[in-house]
């Protein structure tokens, strides 16, 4: 493959992966998990979020060209299907904020544009969907889930997604197989799991599109660190999404999303033999 045609396969790929988050999240939404917001907070909060671009405009002197400018490109998040990806990087990580304060167990963050529900489901010792020549060094994560009170939580849900070593998510980058590093794994009778996985590489939010333009634009970089999302569920306990973070990787200090947390910081160590690395950490959940 020449380095040409490499280029336009990663750049058809950050491309579909807008339109894929958007159709799969109006899907899960228009599927019953959106709810309803009542007259009373539309009014409030469109009304605030209104006010506070209008004070900014006056207090900034927002020029036509500016204007105009922000116009094109709110047009172009739309038409390169990014709201999802604007949204959870530059949006999310304070609705997380908002919405994890009361809770005593383990620390969660942003979902990010990526999930996708129903996942194949493996044993609490399962090694996560891969191709044969997946590249990347061997992980392999273990730990306890447990409830705040310290009892085992056996057969909670450990769901499991992340990025191949390129920085591609399984259905939304086309070319990777369907489940491609995607699990749902069931603790056993201890809360114990232990996954077998690839160890994921810091990632780059997709540039081509609008949200390219605009980090472009501004200077900024378009780096996340490498991580591993998780949802963990138990019924009668509150789900957490969660990532969790690799120290020493050079973007955990300056996330474009804001997503990381120092207790969200694995301790990997390599394996005696040499041929990959052990991480453990467990989740802590709040009952409902
Ligand atoms: C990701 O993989 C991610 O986790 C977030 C939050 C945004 C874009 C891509
Ligand atoms: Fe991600």
């Amino acid at each position: 493959m020449t380095d040409t045609s490499f280029h336009d396969e990663v750049t058809a790929k950050a491309a579909e992966s807008g339109a894929n988050a958007t159709g799969l999240f109006l899907d899960r939404v228009h599927s019953g998990t959106g709810g309803e917001v009542d007259h009373a907070r539309v009014s409030l909060l469109a009304g605030k979020a209104i006010k506070a671009l209008n004070d900014l405009i006056v207090e900034e002197k927002l020029t036509y060209t500016e204007y105009n400018a922000l116009k094109a490109w709110l047009i172009k998040v739309g038409e390169d299907g990014e709201w999802p990806l604007f949204l959870d990087v530059w949006l999310e990580h304070s609705v997380e904020e908002v919405a994890s304060a009361h809770r005593e167990g383990s620390k969660g963050t942003i979902e990010g544009p990526y999930y996708s529900e129903n996942a194949p489901t493996l044993p609490w010792n399962g090694t996560i969907p891969m191709r044969d020549d997946e590249p990347g060094t061997p992980l392999l994560f273990t730990g306890q889930v447990r409830a705040v009170d310290g009892t085992p939580l056996g057969g909670a849900k450990v769901e499991l997604w992340h990025a191949d070593d390129l920085g591609f998510y399984s259905q939304f980058a086309p070319g990777v197989p369907e489940w491609n590093l995607r699990g749902t794994f069931i603790a056993d009778e201890n809360g114990t799991f232990a996954i077998t996985t690839k160890r994921p590489a810091p990632y780059q939010i997709p540039t081509e599109g609008a949200c390219g333009v605009l980090i472009d634009a501004a200077g900024w970089h378009a780096w996340r660190p490498a991580h591993l999302h998780f949802k963990i569920s138990n019924p009668g306990y509150e789900l957490i999404t969660t990532q969790l973070y690799f120290p020493g990787d050079p973007h955990n200090d300056d996330d474009i999303a804001g997503a990381v947390k120092p207790e969200l910081m694995l301790e990997p160590r390599a394996t005696e033999d040499g041929s990959g690395e052990i991480a453990e950490y467990d989740f802590i959940l709040d009952p409902e």
